[in-house]
């Protein structure tokens, strides 16, 4: 099998675990790490445990902890991070503390740098895939991260786990340029939209119509929560008075506090989440037709619902039927974003060889319908 390379911007929670993930994929090779602080590139692969063992406790406290700037390098991000500050208690053993916020220039195969995005940028050629583990905190934060691929002349696999779905007109919008650049966009890669989304679409496979998909899910964070605190926020996002911009502007204690009042325990409906766009453009059914919704446990590492897809919809020969996809109650969300993201990745890039451009979801990558 081709090796294939691949870079990560950010080195937050997803940054780091799509990092380790890849130590169990022979044919994936990680060359290069940023964040908004510096630039780790290796093109012999880096050194992964070197990596995680010197940014370990040393993120950014505050919103911006995976940012990275987009704007050339001035730093001038809506989130943009501030220095060590007191945190959950995640692990029953007091309130830790953030480190001193280097990033990942902590790690001895890093350097600092005024424009990380522009270092992966230049070393694009050697680079086949580009991951961007950031969150969206602003909605066209992920596309305009593309656009400076684009100006910068990559060509080559872009690929997010992002979750809203109006996103995804953002990125639809740069279709051409993605085309003509040799650029293809794999969005909505992680877990849900990603590995749910596709699990519909295969579902859906026995209907010669699929009337209604429920995503439900569950996640048990409470040794997970410093690591994704940004998940966290982009979930309170949702929760009825938030958006993604009141989200943005609060801080930690703030979540702390909504986390509390809610006894460590939020369940969420009807959230917006990219799977109903992504099904309705693998043709599978109408986005109106899909529900994402589920339940976050901060106070236990054990999911406090099975994850479910259930797809409904009718077979050729006249039944209805409901197809229903669990996952495991121990596979945990780091699994599940992280292993899908970097399958996806890899779909991705054998697209790209092949000469296949634009924007893909993940139900485009599997049997269509
Ligand atoms: C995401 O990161 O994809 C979305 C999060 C839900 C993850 C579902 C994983 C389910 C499981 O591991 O069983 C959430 C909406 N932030």
């Amino acid at each position: 099998m081709d090796e294939i390379t691949f870079a990560v911007l950010g080195t937050g929670g997803i940054g780091r675990r799509a990092l380790e993930v890849s130590q169990h994929k022979d044919a994936l090779t990680p060359v290069a790490a940023c964040d908004r602080h510096g630039t780790a590139i290796d093109f012999d692969g880096l050194d992964v445990d070197e990596l995680l063992a010197a940014t370990e406790g040393n993120i950014d406290s505050g919103p911006g902890d995976d940012e990275i700037a987009t704007d050339g390098g001035s730093g001038a991000t809506a989130a943009d991070g501030v220095g060590p500050t007191q945190q959950r208690d995640t692990g029953g053993d007091g309130v830790k503390q953030h480190g001193d916020g280097k990033g990942v220039v902590a790690s001895s195969q890093a350097r600092a740098s005024e424009d990380p995005i522009q270092d992966v940028i230049d070393h694009g050629d050697g680079i086949d895939a580009v991951l961007l583990a950031v969150p969206n905190y602003e909605h066209d934060f992920i596309p305009r991260t593309a656009d400076r691929f684009l100006e910068g002349g990559y060509a080559g696999v872009l690929i997010d786990v992002l979750k809203r779905s109006r996103v995804i007109d953002m990125l639809d919008e740069r279709s051409a340029d993605f085309e003509d650049a040799g650029i293809t966009f794999v969005c909505g890669a992680g877990a849900t939209p990603g590995l749910l989304t596709g699990a519909a679409a295969l579902a859906a496979q026995s209907f010669v119509e699929v009337t209604e998909v429920e995503i439900w899910w569950g996640v048990g964070l409470k040794s997970g929560y410093e690591d994704n605190r940004g998940t966290v926020r982009e979930d309170i996002a949702h929760l009825p008075g938030y958006d993604i911009e009141t989200a943005r502007e609060l801080s930690d204690e703030e979540i702390e506090a909504i986390i509390d009042d809610h006894d460590g325990v939020i369940e969420f409906q009807d959230m917006e989440h990219a799977d109903d766009v992504l099904l309705e453009r693998a043709g599978i059914c109408e986005a109106e037709d899909v529900t994402v919704g589920g339940i976050l446990d901060v106070e236990s590492d054990a999911k406090p619902t099975t994850t479910t897809v259930s797809v409904t919809g009718r077979t050729f020969d006249g039944e209805t039927a409901t197809n229903t996809f669990e996952l495991g109650d121990r596979t945990s969300m780091e699994a599940n974003v992280n292993g899908p993201a970097l399958g996806y990745l890899s779909a991705g890039v054998r697209r790209n060889w092949a000469g296949e451009y634009g924007v893909f979801g993940p139900a485009e990558l599997l049997p269509r319908f």
